[in-house]
């Protein structure tokens, strides 16, 4: 993993196939729209597209419970189809980074089948079976989306492991012969000529013997049992053997999903030299917005301090310098919009949208660009639970509203600031029916904006969220100092100014970001440099405002050469 390697100067866009473009009307993206869009990306500038899973799954968590891992799911099309996106994307001097889904399968996907067929089979070991305890399950384990982690089944009377849904049990990863189909599953799309893997859930592969009981939570019955399975004791064994037996043979990319991993560990996974994967996602700065107190932190949303943003953000900018790499992300499937969550959705949607993207833009690491966020996209507000598709989301309506007697008004405004449909809504690429995406019934309702907010009257206003993106992209490749120079906080307690230093032997950069609605005087908070000129800011030609004062959501990057 040389220095000049090229993930550490690529832009990556990640694509949610269903809804990106659906090609043939059935409501679904698939791969031949989105190898109808390859121009669009390529003239926003991105290198990287990754693409959420492709393969055939069982319909319950968008994708992520794969059923076969060699092929393509009927509604995204055929491997032919994917050959052409691979080609077409190639052919623009793009890549392709594949989701790689191993911490589990599908409960429909063959291995399983046969495992939960009898205690004798064959396949039973590929996942992880364990007698209840005192008519209960074996142990307090709860699953990200709600409940117990374990799962009964009643033919053998044992029950398996799933950290997510039911119906995506945890695969045993101590057995050699899973690992073994892993490294030729890896094979078989690297010998088709793909760019690298994001890696779900990389760090849960290992738990720690015995399932010991975790600390019982406030009002929860199963609680995350984190320190149980993140990052555990033979995690590093299994990524150094992917990396031996598989990827050490092919110049590809590697980013891991590590929730709950500190700089000092992922500096052990990203070390240049050692490193058995090449970044990671981190998700700290995910936390900052959460109710820690809560029994459910994920479902809370408090506001948060930018000194806390700041701090989390600068810890890991200084954890890896020099020692990993980080991956840099505002946004994704998984979470609310990031105009909508870290900005101003309202009044101030456009400069808040730009100003973060400027944030995404200027820090060490690999910038992830989440489908529409390019448009400066908010949230989806529905104000029906029918409108809702996610399986998260649908599990915490059920417990707390249909079983829990909760006021539906209080779930649906969590839903609103969290719900992972938020950034799951279908791309809108035109003002026209449907915003463009679909001829037929779109999967899931658009986001109401899409008549003002959509691509092509983006493209069409120099002044939009797009252009600012497109700019900072090429922003990003001309100036050394971003990718590889040191960052220093300039002041990290103040409230609401983000001011930070990237310094490269060559030049050195000083971002200005004001996250607020207020005017900001930089009289006696901070003194530009006298001889420093304006790259890049989200408020007028250079000239044209008043240095000394930011305007409500304001920022700029400058250069002193
Ligand atoms: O996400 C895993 C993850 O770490 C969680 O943050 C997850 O997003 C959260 O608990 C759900 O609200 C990955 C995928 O990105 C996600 O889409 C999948 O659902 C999950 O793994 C299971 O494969």
């Amino acid at each position: 993993q040389p220095d000049g390697a090229w993930w550490r100067r690529s832009t990556v866009y990640q694509i949610y196939p269903k809804s990106f473009m659906d090609s043939d009307g059935d409501g679904v993206g698939d791969l031949r729209g989105i190898t109808s869009k390859l121009d669009y990306l390529h003239a926003l500038g991105v290198d990287v597209v990754w693409l959420c899973p492709v393969y055939p799954h069982g319909g319950v968590d968008g994708g992520y419970d794969i059923t076969d891992y060699r092929a393509i799911a009927p509604e995204f099309g055929t491997l032919a189809d994917w050959q052409e996106l691979l080609a077409g994307l190639h052919a623009r001097g793009m890549r392709l980074v594949m989701d790689l889904v191993v911490n589990h399968t599908s409960d429909r996907h063959p291995w399983f089948l046969e495992a939960r067929s009898s205690t004798d089979s064959p396949y039973r070991d590929y996942y992880l079976w364990q007698p209840g305890r005192d008519s209960g399950p074996p142990s307090n384990w709860g699953s990200h989306f709600g409940g117990s982690a374990w799962q009964l089944d009643p033919a053998t009377g044992e029950s398996y492991l799933h950290l997510f849904a039911p119906e995506q049990p945890d695969l045993n990863w101590e057995n050699p012969r899973v690992r073994r189909e892993v490294y030729d599953l890896m094979t078989f799309w690297l010998e088709l000529g793909i760019d690298g893997f994001r890696m779900d859930t990389i760090n849960m592969l290992s738990k720690v013997p015995g399932y010991p009981d975790t600390a019982p939570g406030a009002d929860y019955a199963y609680p995350l049992a984190e320190e149980h399975f993140l990052n555990g004791p033979r995690l590093l064994d299994y990524l150094r053997e992917m990396r031996a037996e598989v990827l050490s043979k092919y110049d590809v990319m590697t980013v891991g999903e590590t929730p709950g991993t500190t700089p000092e560990q992922a500096a052990v996974l990203t070390d240049p030299q050692t490193g058995p994967l090449d970044m990671v996602f981190q998700f700290d700065h995910m936390a900052v917005d959460k109710d820690t107190t809560s029994a459910r932190p994920r479902w809370t949303t408090v506001p948060y301090a930018v000194p806390e943003l700041k701090r989390v953000l600068g810890r890991w900018q200084t954890g890896l310098h020099g020692r990993g790499w980080n991956s840099l992300y505002l946004g994704n499937h998984d979470v609310p919009r990031m105009v909508s969550r870290f900005g101003d959705d309202g009044e101030h949607r456009v400069a808040s949208a730009k100003m973060l993207a400027t944030l995404l833009f200027t820090l060490q690491g690999t910038p992830y660009v989440y489908q529409g966020d390019e448009l400066g996209m908010p949230n989806a507000r529905f104000t029906s639970i029918d409108d809702y598709r996610d399986v998260d989301t649908l599990n915490l309506y059920r417990e707390d509203v249909t079983q829990g007697g909760r006021d539906p008004a209080e779930v649906l405004a969590m839903i609103h600031a969290k719900g992972r449909d938020n950034a799951r809504t279908p791309m809108p690429w035109t003002a026209g029916e449907h915003a463009g995406f679909t001829t037929g019934t779109p999967w899931i309702p658009l986001n109401p904006t899409y008549p003002d907010i959509n691509a092509e009257a983006a493209i069409a206003d120099p002044d939009s969220v797009y252009w600012y993106y497109r700019d900072l992209i090429r922003l990003r490749r001309e100036h050394p100092a971003i990718v590889d120079g040191r960052y220093d906080d300039l002041r990290p307690t103040h409230d609401t100014l983000y001011a930070y230093l990237r310094t490269h032997a060559q030049e050195q950069l000083l971002v200005l970001l004001n996250f607020g609605g207020a005017v900001l005087d930089l009289d006696g908070v901070l003194e530009l440099p006298a001889n420093a000129e304006l790259l890049i800011g989200n408020y007028a030609a250079p000239g044209e405002v008043p240095p000394g004062v930011l305007q409500p959501w304001e920022a700029r990057v400058y250069v002193t050469r």
